[in-house]
């Protein structure tokens, strides 16, 4: 089944200006962009989105670090998008994070780790709720669509 993820690149990787790299992994991947925007986060917004994580003694710098200069919003679609965007993300902390992945190429840091992507279905459709409204999310299906997906078999 199609389904759709919200992911952010974090402060650090527009600082180190690898914005582009990391979208260029996604599209190689097959995914479709559906939202996309350049954004500065307040301290309530980071707020909201990391609200699991409120006890934890991480926090403050995680929100002060999420709200110091701009993100970059995505809404990616595919099928299974979910899971493929956090194998293509890699693990939480950088050094940890495999060669081949987004955090394992790019990132040393712990808390600086350049992108977030949603983990389950419903934290996707909060997070997309937080940071698009309805009609930043289109619908449209890219041209390449019935060589990405073999959709006979694929996309019943
Ligand atoms: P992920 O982003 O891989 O889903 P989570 O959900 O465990 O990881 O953590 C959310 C965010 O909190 C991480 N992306 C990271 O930025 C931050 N974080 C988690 N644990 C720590 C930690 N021990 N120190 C600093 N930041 C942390």
């Amino acid at each position: 089944m199609l389904e759709r993820t919200l992911i952010l690149f974090k402060p650090d990787a527009l600082q180190r200006r690898l914005a582009g790299r990391i979208l260029q992994r996604f599209e190689d991947k097959g995914l479709r962009i559906v939202g996309l925007k350049l954004m500065q986060i307040t301290p309530q917004l980071a707020e909201k989105h990391y609200e699991a994580h409120k006890t934890k003694g991480f926090y403050p710098g995680l929100v002060r670090f999420m709200t110091s200069s701009p993100v970059v919003a995505l809404c990616l679609e595919g099928k299974d998008v979910i899971a493929i965007v956090r194998k293509l993300v890699g693990k939480t902390f950088g050094p940890d994070a495999d060669p081949g992945t987004i955090r394992g190429d790019y990132g040393a840091s712990k808390s600086f780790n350049l992108i977030h992507a949603s983990d389950a279905p419903e934290t996707a459709k909060r997070e997309m709720e937080l940071f698009f409204r309805p009609e930043e999310l289109l619908e449209w299906k890219p041209a390449d669509f019935e060589w990405v997906y073999d959709v006979k078999d694929e996309l019943k």
